[in-house]
């Protein structure tokens, strides 16, 4: 297992689109597990392998106070959506900014397990809404570009101030 690096935005990798998984090997095993233990230890409530710089469709989220219901989501793709969530949403990759984004309050979705089985899920709440926010990773889209203009200008100004400060 290994901790692996998180992109932080502004960096153009995190805009890449994420290819589906063809092969349910063992690097893919790895890569599940590797991306387990990194998000854990962040510690965040999802991760998407493009935050990883790995460019393919695979996704792991645990909303559980224990930390002990891993979600792993290969190949993702909504069924269906409804209702309406605004919950806070942060991402390790855009540490220090928090924002609420419109989002369906549920969500079904079909995927596959890290071992090639297919199965659907049916979400709410919390988790819907990181599911939600991972899958937009893997189209290349990080959570504050859903906001306005004028918001994410300011955004990435205090983004560039964090970024002064701390160097
Ligand atoms: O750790 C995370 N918390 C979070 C809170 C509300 C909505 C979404 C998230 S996902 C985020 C981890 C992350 O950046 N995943 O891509
Ligand atoms: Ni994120």
């Amino acid at each position: 297992m290994a901790i692996l690096n998180i992109l932080l935005y502004p960096d153009a990798r995190l805009h890449k689109v994420a290819e589906p998984v063809k092969v349910f090997d063992e690097s893919l095993k790895r890569l599940v597990s590797d991306m387990a233990q990194t998000m854990y230890a962040a510690p965040g409530i999802g991760l998407a392998a493009s935050q990883v710089d790995v460019h393919k469709q695979v996704i792991v989220v645990d909303v559980s106070e224990r930390r002990d219901s891993l979600v792993v989501l290969v190949n993702p793709e909504i069924l269906d959506a409804s209702g309406n969530s605004d919950i806070e949403e942060g991402c390790l990759s855009v540490p220090g900014i928090y924002h609420t984004i419109e989002r369906a309050e549920r969500l079904k979705v079909r995927a596959f397990d890290r071992n090639g089985n297919a199965f659907t899920l049916e979400s709410q709440g919390l988790l819907a809404v990181c599911i939600q926010h991972e899958m937009d990773h893997l189209r290349g889209k990080v959570f504050i570009e859903h906001l306005s203009q004028l918001k994410r200008q300011r955004i990435r100004a205090r983004i560039a101030k964090q970024l002064r400060q701390s160097a």
